[in-house]
């Protein structure tokens, strides 16, 4: 796995070394993981070393990719031209690397960030209107055209999945606009209260850590036959901040929160509030399993052990 020490990568590792074993699972990161175990198989990897990459997918014979490295939204405004050279780059080494040593599969998650402002907000389709205003976006929806396009002229079997905000309690997210979603959950158990940099109002699609590992595995281990599609919309839940406040409030009355919008607003303003998600649904049984009061509690349930 590529960008293994991030926030879904952290996760995503001890769940495929459970499924598959241990030894058959390799860390692949810029950053040393920071539980690393002697047992565990971790190479230090910049994702835009197209040599080191394909030194390793060679020599350990690897058979299945997860490309999780990237600049995320808000990260992206600040540098741009860094995001699409990280973003895009990393990715094709990750297509050329595949295409040479015959890889079986390659999971790349794509983004909500793909839509823009001109996309439908509510109910978002599958196939819909894709003109994002941030350069995160922008390069998700190059990469969505790179994926179709290695799996039609070279039969490269490449999936995604559009993942929205992912609340997790594990590692923090780095660079994002749905990040409030999480930083919240640690100041309401550490301080009682938060300063949120997106308005009350603000609806975005969301999705509980458990059900993102599902979503990774239910797609690198679904049957090639049923799939008519290469991208995914994956919904899990939508739910304002002003919401969430509330749902975390039930467990820590004493909670506060004030709003400060600030540039990731008009991120947030362009993406969609909730998303159809029938294509996978239909293609590979996608079905997630939290809402956002089952989320709350267990989050706040963990983060509270770990933050004592
Ligand atoms: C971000 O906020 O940039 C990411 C995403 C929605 O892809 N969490």
């Amino acid at each position: 796995m590529i960008g293994s020490s991030g926030q879904i990568g952290s996760e995503l590792v001890p769940a495929l070394r459970e499924k598959y074993g241990n030894g058959n699972v390799i860390e692949a990161d810029i950053k040393t993981p920071e539980n690393l175990r002697e047992k565990d198989l971790f190479i230090s990897l910049d994702a835009l070393n197209r040599e080191a990459l394909d030194k390793i997918v060679h020599e350990c014979e690897v058979d299945t990719i997860y490309h999780m490295a990237s600049i995320l939204s808000a990260t992206g405004e600040k540098m741009p031209q860094t995001a699409w050279n990280l973003n895009m780059n990393s990715l094709v080494n990750v297509l050329e690397v595949g295409r040479k040593h015959d890889v079986e599969r390659i999971i790349w998650p794509s983004s909500i960030a793909a839509f823009g402002p001109s996309t439908p907000r509510e109910n978002t389709p599958n196939d819909t209107i894709l003109r994002p205003t941030t350069m995160y976006g922008v390069t998700k929806v190059a990469g969505e055209l790179l994926v179709e396009y290695y799996f039609k002229k070279y039969g490269l079997d490449i999936r995604s999945m559009r993942l929205p905000g992912i609340v997790s309690s594990e590692t923090l997210p780095g660079g994002g606009t749905t990040d409030y979603a999480v930083e919240i959950f640690y100041e309401a158990i550490k301080h009682k209260k938060y300063t949120c940099f997106v308005k009350e109002t603000t609806m975005l699609p969301m999705m509980y850590m458990p059900d993102c590992i599902k979503s990774h595995i239910d797609l690198v281990e679904a049957d090639g036959s049923r799939l008519r599609h290469r991208v995914f919309n994956v919904a899990g839940m939508s739910f304002t901040a002003g919401e969430l406040a509330a749902e975390i409030r039930k467990h820590i009355p004493e909670f506060k929160i004030e709003y400060k919008p600030d540039f990731r607003q008009q991120i947030a303003d362009s993406w969609p509030e909730s998303i159809d998600d029938s294509w996978a649904r239909e293609e590979w049984g996608w079905s997630p399993s939290y809402d956002l009061a089952g989320m709350t509690k267990d989050m706040i349930q963990k983060l509270s052990k770990k933050l004592k």
